[in-house]
């Protein structure tokens, strides 16, 4: 069974990344592993943080050779930012003047629940562990997953859909070739396939860099290379779809996720919505003219691209505050402003695609498992030719 998880505070020391379930004899590809990381760092609208970090993954544990040797894998991704914050953050010494209180909650922030909820005087103990900055440590757990499923000739990409009132034209086409050359850019502006669109998007964070405010957006991931099959309708909990909502819902300021034409489809008719079946005799047998259900049916991949979106609110942090309280007296003031991100959406792609590729690798692993990549492989090839052979 494929579990991770993640350590560390926006300006400890360092994030750390756990995984487990992962076959040996994985090839490492390193220089994937930075890139991916780059490109999570990129985008328009980011905030004076990125100036600062270069993030790159450190293997401390399951690794041997450049391979997986199926124990389970440590990360660590150093905190550039932490010489600032070392007094601060200080694991043994009380802050004294250096604490950098956060005084009033930040509306849509974790701030005040997350106070309430762990008995804390103000929302720098919260602010440091729900910050986003948590999401590098999952993109380069997400690397790991990526070089399994490319094992396996499974591709996750993603691209950017809107940015505030701006939005990719539903008639653009979204190939392959297209999402890997976005993927493969040195310079990243707001991460969608058209132009002209993301000038538009780049004019909404503009507008929102003038007047303080701040912008989100959707983006879109998709996966090609899936058999039939993974998830189960059997139960709710093995439902691959939800499991991707899931995944999808718990990267920072992401509010909605859908399934291909999920929103759209609940107010068409069945007769629009529903993707009809064909059969041909030749290598792709059952063929579906449209893709509506975005390759899930009844919670298991049905061998068409897999499309998923994630609609991500504006970022909490203001520097035209809203109405607060202050933590200490009540008594009203504007919440709490500290350097932050104007705009994130390109880099929740990037997180989105981490997210999309460690859930359809458990859903690959659980279906075929495997302890070694070569068993895996085996027993992955043995499915789809009963798969074909259907
Ligand atoms: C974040 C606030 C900003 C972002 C940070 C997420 O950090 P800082 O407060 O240090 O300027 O840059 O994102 C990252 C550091 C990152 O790596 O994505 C927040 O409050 O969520």
């Amino acid at each position: 069974m494929l579990r991770f998880s993640t350590a560390g505070e926006s300006h400890g020391e360092a994030l750390m990344a756990w995984i487990s379930g992962l076959p040996a004899g994985l090839p490492i590809d390193f220089a994937f592993m930075d890139r991916e990381l780059w490109r999570r760092q990129q985008g328009y609208g980011r905030g004076g943080r990125m100036k600062i970090e270069r993030d790159s993954a450190h293997f401390i544990a399951g690794v041997r050779a450049g391979q997986t040797i199926g124990s389970p894998i440590a990360l660590r991704l150093e905190n550039r930012d932490w010489k600032n914050w070392q007094q601060a953050m200080s694991v043994t010494d009380p802050p004294g003047d250096a604490a950098r209180p956060v005084a009033s909650p930040r509306p849509g922030h974790a701030d005040l629940a997350g106070a309430i909820k762990f008995h804390l005087p103000e929302a720098r103990y919260v602010l440091e562990r729900a910050s986003a900055r948590e999401t590098a440590a999952r993109v380069a757990l997400g690397a790991l997953a990526k070089m399994l499923l490319r094992e396996l000739d499974i591709e996750v990409l993603g691209h950017v859909i809107a940015v505030g009132g701006a939005r990719l034209p539903e008639s653009t086409p979204v190939t392959w070739e297209g999402l890997r050359a976005l993927a493969a850019k040195d310079e990243v502006l707001l991460g969608a396939l058209d132009p002209t669109a993301e000038a538009a998007m780049k004019a909404e964070v503009d507008r929102a860099l003038r007047t303080g405010d701040s912008v989100g957006g959707i983006f879109e991931i998709r996966a090609r290379g899936l058999p039939p099959g993974l998830g189960s309708y059997i139960n709710w909990d093995e439902r691959l779809d939800a499991e991707l909502v899931r995944a999808m819902v718990s990267i920072q300021a992401v509010k909605a996720a859908e399934i291909g034409g999920g929103v759209w489809a609940a107010t068409a008719f069945g007769s629009e919505v529903q993707d009809p079946i064909h059969y041909d005799p030749g290598p792709h047998r059952f063929q579906r003219p449209s893709n509506h259900a975005g390759g899930l049916e009844g919670g298991m991949t049905n061998g068409e691209e897999v499309v998923v979106r994630g609609y991500l609110k504006p970022i909490s942090t203001l520097r035209r505050p809203l109405a607060s309280v202050a933590f200490a007296g009540r008594e009203p003031v504007k919440a709490a402003y500290e350097r932050s991100d104007v705009c994130v959406v390109p880099a929740a792609a990037v997180v989105g695609e981490a997210m999309t590729a460690l859930t359809l690798a458990r859903a690959v692993l659980a279906k075929c498992g495997g302890d070694s990549l070569y068993e895996l492989r085996r027993n992955y090839q043995a499915y789809w030719r009963q798969v074909r052979e259907f």
